[in-house]
Formats: C-alpha cells, structure tokens, sequence
C-alpha cells in the first residue's frame, strides 16, 4: 500500500514545544491552514479565466496567544535553526533574513492597511507538513494561518473573502510575487471532499463534490530543489499582460481569457512574437479546457477529464514552458501506466508536483514504475502521496 498522508500533526507534541520555547501553554488557541492541489486551469487565474483547485489533509498548524506588550514573537518547528523570531509590532517590515516571519509581517500590514487594528504583541509556533518547494502552497497555507490566527486573536470579523485578497495582497506587494488569487481562495474556501470551480474574473464560485469511485488522485513531488521559481513567475506574468495588451489593439477584452480559441487563433498575429503567442495561447486554452473538465467531473466522465489533463500538462510543457524534464518524466510517465486515467503538473511549475488519477488498486504499480523511471532519468527519487481533500483554514476546536 502506498504512503497516505494524513494531518498527522501532533497537537500534543506542539503544545510541549510551545511551552518549552515560551515558558508556559496557559490561554493557547489552535489553528490549522490547508495546502492545496489544483486539478486543472493552470496559470489562468491572472489572466482572468478559471481554476479547479482543492484543499488537502497536510498543511500548517499554529498556536498562538496574545501577549500584554507590543513584541512579536514566532517559532517554526520547520526553521528551528531561526530560533525564536522576535519583532516589535510597530516595525513590521520586510527583512529578507528574516525568511518565514516575512508571510507574518506581510499580513500584519495588511490587515492593519485593511483597517483593522491589530494592537498588542502575540506569540504564534507553526508546524508547517507541506514540503518545501512542493508547488502544493505552503507560502499561501502560511499567509490564511495567519489570517485566522490574526483573525481570532484580535475579533476582527473579517469576511474570508477579504481574508484571501490580504494573503494575496501579502504575496504580491509584500513578498513580491505576481500570483493570482488560486492558492489563497483554495485555503480560504476549501471543504472537505469538495473541489472549487473558481472565475477568477468575478470570483464567483461553485462547490464540485469529488467522487472518484474506484480513483485516488495521486500527488508525485518531484524533490526538485527550489530554482527561480519567483522569477520564472513573475516572467510568465509579464509576458501574458504583454501579449494582451498587444490583442487589445484591435480588440475589445480586458482579459486572455474572455478569448474562445477560434477567436484567439484568428487574432493571434496581433502578438506578433512566437514566444508571446505560445505563452497566450496556453492561457486562452487552458482556461476553455477547464471549464470542459469541470462539466466532464461533473458528469463523472473521468475518462475525459484525464485526457484534458493530459491536454493541459502538454499544454504547459510546449507553450507555457513551465515543466522541465522532472515534471515531464512525471506525468508522461504516469499517462502511460494502467489504470491510470491522466496526469498532469500542478501549481506554479518548474519543479514541485503533478497530479495523477490512478485506480487504487493499481497505486502500488504505479508508484514504482513511475519511481523507478523518475530516478533512472532525474538520479534521485520522487515522493508519492495520495491526496485528500479536507477543510479550508480554520480554528481548531480542542476540548
Ligand atoms: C502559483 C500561484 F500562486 C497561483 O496564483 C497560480 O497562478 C499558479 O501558480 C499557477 O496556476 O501557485
């Protein structure tokens, strides 16, 4: 039988260190923050079109309680070497040195340019199960932690929806990433056994329950170490505003993904650039084939939906440009093992995981063809885990 992760953190364990790291457990409230996979609508979300994310059973759990002054003080179980990190509330800044605690400032500030007052110093420990570089969003899994535990401690009230602007309003002008707004709403809206069809035009959207019947959906971590993920990023982002603000010379659209494919294809030559048309092209696309996959899921055609999933990887391998040969091996591979019905990247790319629906009584076979062939091409081994859908981020109630 295959690894199944569970949210194995625990509470116990987390408490003993709490008390260790700052002296006693008196008044502790508990938090836990999702990671999440998306199922397809890849790099769509900034170019206004739709994703169909999930949130899973790992991510990040915290503890935290106010204190009487104005200092801040954090510890990460994942970061012990940081020790504790202590800053006054009144200098909230940016430090790079500071790494993880930069996603703790970043929503403080936001919630207090948001308006809301956040007045006296707490201490807050995380435990975060995501791993590192996975493409599963442990930074946004950290910035709803946040939310929450802000949220609770402070009775600030504050409408999830606003919760998840702030943690992308933290990602974006505090840490300095273009992303959209899929990792965020994921965490912030994920039920359990519930996938999310999100516009991210009009962030309307509809609860889609996961019946896989006899499939699992298999989570393949290619181990890559972090590379230029930001930048890459931020490089895509650009291109894409790019190629639209050269469609919008002749025509009426705010957005690639207002785009059918027919009316992109007999436009793209206002793009004038190969690379351009690649990178718009994929997000026009992908953003008409998740809106098919989601009536697929639906319908419980999941022969289909793994074919567009096959279609998207392809997609983001050839236009996109944002595999590389570990996720490559990854899901081709995984497309080409029975009982297998697609596979794909998902999250930001270069590097991290894909997603594979795979029949669970065939997830032993698979795992070690796949692991067998990933580490003949890549020289190291992946990880494999079976996903599973569970709440969006939340207080914990503990008795
Ligand atoms: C990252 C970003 F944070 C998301 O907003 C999204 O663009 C995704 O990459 C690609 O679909 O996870």
């Amino acid at each position: 039988m295959s690894i199944v992760v569970e949210n194995s953190t625990n509470l116990s364990a987390m408490t003993a260190k709490f008390t260790e790291v700052f002296g006693d457990s008196k008044n502790l409230a508990y938090f836990f923050s999702p990671g999440r996979i998306n199922l397809i609508g890849e790099h769509t979300d900034y170019n206004g079109g739709y994703v169909f994310p999930a949130s899973i059973t790992i991510g990040t759990t915290g503890l935290a309680r106010l204190r009487q002054d104005q200092k801040v003080r954090l510890y990460s179980l994942n970061f012990s070497d940081l020790g504790v990190i202590e800053f006054d509330l009144a200098d909230a800044d940016k430090k790079d040195e500071d790494r993880w605690s930069n996603y703790v400032k970043g929503m403080i500030t936001m919630l207090q340019g948001a308006g809301y007052s956040i007045n006296q110093g707490f201490e807050l420990l995380v435990n975060g199960e995501i791993p590192t570089a996975s493409g599963l969003s442990s930074s946004a899994s950290l910035e709803l932690l946040v939310g929450v535990v802000l949220d609770d401690l402070f009775k600030l009230n504050v409408p999830r929806l606003e919760l998840v602007q702030l943690g992308q309003k933290t990602e974006n002008d505090f840490i300095g990433v273009n992303s959209g707004i899929l990792d965020q709403f994921a965490i912030g809206f994920g039920q359990i056994n519930q996938a999310i069809l999100l516009d991210c035009n009009t962030l309307k959207y509809e609860m889609v329950p996961v019946e896989l019947g006899d499939y699992d959906i298999v989570i393949m971590n290619t181990n890559k170490p972090r590379a230029l993920t930001e930048s890459k990023y931020n490089e895509r982002f650009a291109e894409t505003r790019e190629a639209l603000k050269r469609m919008q010379s002749k025509l009426n659209i705010n957005a690639l993904a207002e785009l059918s494919n027919e009316t992109f294809d007999a436009n793209a030559h206002l793009i004038g650039d190969e690379t351009l048309i690649k990178r718009a092209r994929h997000a026009v696309y992908e953003n008409n084939r998740t809106i098919v996959a989601q009536k697929a899921f639906v319908a419980g055609d999941l022969e289909k939906f793994g074919q567009l999933l096959n279609d998207s990887h392809a997609s983001l391998k050839n236009d996109y440009e944002v595999t590389g040969i570990e996720l490559d091996t990854l899901a081709e591979t995984a497309q080409q093992q029975d009982g297998v019905l697609g596979s794909r990247m998902t999250g930001a790319g270069f590097g991290g995981c894909a997603i594979a629906l795979v029949k669970h009584d065939q997830i032993d076979a698979f795992e070690k063809a796949v692991g067998d062939r990933y580490e003949t091409v890549v020289g190291y081994p992946a990880s494999f885990y079976v996903a599973q859908i569970g709440s969006g981020a939340t207080k914990l109630d503990i008795d």
